[in-house]
């Protein structure tokens, strides 16, 4: 019998690599998508089969981390051996916008459906995307060890969840675990994340498209590794003998000036002819330095991240300008993009 994993957050980033990581061990993946006017299944829709054809192994299902009635009917007939909970409103700037969504969803979210597994009585595992937005201003290099301070109602979301977590695992002996991801990035990550942000703004004033890129804070540092390698560890932290919590990280840091120039320079150009300052891209509080100490995992998982920096901004890069390159965008003032984190003409 093919195992059977349900995956909360299955059109973004990381859910779509991790479909991709499980159709091809096997698994049957039953996906929970939002409803919404528009299609929100991008990520997927090579993986998408008509579920009328016989053999097919994904199965999509409407669902919102808000409507806990429905998670659990969801839980219920699925009936999962794997559970990955990688659903949440995942942008910390936004996070400041909209605090107490962000709480319902990123928070709450985590804890509707472990009591949903635990009232039940489902004999499932249980995968939680926790980040490294908890450890906030603790210094690095930070690992499982390490205290956390929050820096952010996305941070304290997701620490909320973290502790949930453990305690069911300690109060209900649920396979629960944790993994406390540093950032990871693709050609998939969502337009409004630094390093995607950068990419596209590369390819799009390499094509004549945009005179400049609006930046926040470029001292920031952060630890960018490559999101199909951190689905991996996801998989692997499921397959462990006993529930933990592990960090996956490159150990590596950059700041966001270096992934800058990096970027700018694959596509031939200089970073400080282009990149402008905004101040609407500053947070109330930042997180300064995150870089990750990834070592229990690599003892005890056998993970490693392969893909650093600058390699992954080269993948992103590339990826971006054969997306410009193949759109045909009209070089004419284009309509402003809605939603957060436009780019300002
Ligand atoms: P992402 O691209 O922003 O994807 C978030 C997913 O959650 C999307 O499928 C989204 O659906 C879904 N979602 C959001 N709100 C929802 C709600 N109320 N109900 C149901 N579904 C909802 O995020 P990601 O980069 O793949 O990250 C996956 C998880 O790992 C997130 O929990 C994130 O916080 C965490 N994490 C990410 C990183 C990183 O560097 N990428 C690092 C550490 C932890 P729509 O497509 O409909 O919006
Ligand atoms: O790409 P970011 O928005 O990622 P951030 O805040 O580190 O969060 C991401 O990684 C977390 C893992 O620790 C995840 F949990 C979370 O879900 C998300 O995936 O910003 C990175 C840095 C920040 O310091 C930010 O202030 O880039 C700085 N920055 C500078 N200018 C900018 C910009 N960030 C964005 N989004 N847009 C800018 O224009």
């Amino acid at each position: 019998m093919a195992r059977r994993a349900l995956v909360t957050g299955i059109t973004g980033q990381d859910g779509s690599y991790l479909a991709e990581f499980l159709l091809r061990r096997g698994y049957e993946v039953h996906g929970i998508i939002r409803r919404a006017s528009t299609f929100n299944t991008h990520r997927i829709d090579h993986l998408y089969v008509d579920s009328h054809i016989r053999g097919t192994k994904l199965f999509l299902h409407y669902g919102e981390l808000l409507d806990g009635a429905r998670l659990a009917t969801l839980l219920s007939t699925v009936r999962p051996d794997e559970v990955y909970h990688l659903a949440a409103q995942s942008h910390v700037r936004v996070s400041f916008d909209e605090p107490e969504y962000t709480g319902e969803t990123t928070g709450l979210g985590t804890i509707r459906l472990l009591e949903a597994i635990r009232q039940i009585g489902l004999d499932c595992r249980f995968y939680q995307a926790s980040s490294s937005e908890m450890f906030g201003s603790s210094p690095p290099p930070q690992n499982e060890g390490t205290p956390f301070r929050p820096r952010s109602p996305y941070g304290t979301a997701k620490l909320y969840a973290y502790w949930t977590v453990r305690n069911y695992r300690e109060a209900y002996g649920i396979f629960a675990v944790n993994g406390i991801l540093f950032n990871h990035e693709s050609p998939r990550r969502g337009e409004t994340f630094v390093t995607r942000k950068i990419s596209r703004g590369v390819a799009r004033i390499r094509a004549g498209l945009d005179r400049h890129l609006f930046m926040g804070n470029i001292d920031a540092i952060r630890d960018w590794g490559y999101a199909p390698e951190y689905v991996d560890g996801m998989w692997r932290m499921m397959q462990a003998e006993t529930p933990d919590d592990y960090v996956l990280a490159t150990g590596v840091g950059y700041s966001v000036r270096e992934f800058l120039a990096l970027a700018f320079e694959h596509a031939g150009l200089d970073w400080t002819k282009y990149v402008r300052f905004d101040e609407r891209y500053l947070r109330p509080t930042e997180v300064d330095c995150v870089i990750g100490d990834a070592e229990k995992a690599r003892v005890l998982l056998g993970w490693v991240a392969e893909v650093h920096a600058p390699q992954l901004v080269k993948i992103m890069v590339d990826a971006d300008i054969r997306a410009v390159e193949s759109t045909h965008t009209p070089r004419i003032d284009r309509p402003a993009i809605s939603g957060w984190d436009p780019t300002p003409r």
